[in-house]
């Protein structure tokens, strides 16, 4: 067998995963679930959460003993290189969402193999929506193939961004990002990366921004806008380390280069950026 249909296997395995996954997450709708909190107050876990993670590190050793896979919730395996195949797993990707709002919350899955961006899946739970895509055959949503992302207008975009990094807060002077407010279109902010780098990938949205992530909130969108040509850096332009907590600025390939150069740049020429996302 060779790495490709090797690949394709896995990728089979997981579309079908995923929508078994979001099946049982739309049953624990009408059931009771217990809701704690982790880091702090506003970081909420379920017990969906950790069911779903479950599921998948269960489906996951059975089938592909040799991969190895970082989940959010700590089920998986404590991952340090990036050697061979890794299953990057947001089990419930948007969990205030999911506990205020029972939508707009996603799961999200990137497979890596050595380094390298291979399959990703983002599944938008109850609008049935999956968004996905082996590396080099095209972005789809469900069914529908969808087209590689064209230049735009800035006065015509949309950036995704939380209000948090255009107000004082610890990570960023709000004066990079609040002068591009005005000269774009519009603002929005979904409160699930996964779902807005979905967004970013389909061309929805034309950028989205964020001082916080970890590797199984963007592992899966990096590849999905990638496939169309979009770009995904660090907030100061550099490359993703795909193990670590980053900063994560993504695009169409013309908004992310005309904010990099007019917005960024600038702002970190005086020292508007400010603490790393590890700390
Ligand atoms: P989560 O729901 O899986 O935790 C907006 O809150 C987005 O940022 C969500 O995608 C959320 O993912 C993620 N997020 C929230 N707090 C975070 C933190 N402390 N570290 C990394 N990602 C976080
Ligand atoms: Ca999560």
């Amino acid at each position: 067998m060779t790495k490709q249909t090797n690949m394709e296997n896995i990728y089979q395995d997981a579309k079908r995963w995923i929508r078994e996954a979001g099946k049982d997450i739309i049953a624990s709708f009408k059931t009771s679930y217990s809701i704690d909190t982790k880091s702090n107050p506003n970081d909420l876990v379920t017990d969906i959460d950790k069911q779903t993670e479950k599921f998948f590190i269960e489906k996951i050793n059975n089938h592909y003993p040799n991969h190895r896979i970082m989940g959010e919730e700590g089920f998986g395996d404590q991952v340090e290189d990036t050697s061979g195949i890794i299953w990057f797993l947001d089990p419930i990707d948007g969990t205030m969402n999911f506990v205020h709002q029972q939508t707009n919350f996603a799961i999200s899955i990137g497979i890596y193999e050595d380094g390298i961006g291979k399959v990703a899946l983002i599944y938008d739970v109850t609008k049935d929506e999956l968004y996905h895509c082996i590396k080099g055959e095209g972005l789809f949503i469900n069914d529908e193939k969808q087209a590689a992302l064209n230049p735009v207008e800035l006065s015509e975009t949309l950036l995704a961004i939380n209000a948090t990094w255009v107000t004082e807060n610890h990570r960023i002077d709000p004066r990079t990002f609040s002068p591009l407010l005005k000269k774009i279109r519009g603002t929005r902010s979904y409160g699930s990366a996964a779902i807005e780098m979905a967004y970013v990938a389909a061309g929805r949205l034309d950028g989205y921004v964020s001082l916080r992530l970890a590797p199984w909130d963007f592992a899966a969108g990096k590849i999905l806008i990638e496939e169309v040509g979009g770009i995904c850096t660090t907030v100061d332009n550099k490359p993703i380390d795909i193990l670590k907590k980053n900063t994560i600025f993504v695009g169409n390939e013309s908004f992310h280069t005309h904010v990099q150069k007019n917005y960024i740049q600038p702002a970190i020429d005086q020292n508007f950026y400010l603490k790393k996302p590890s700390s």
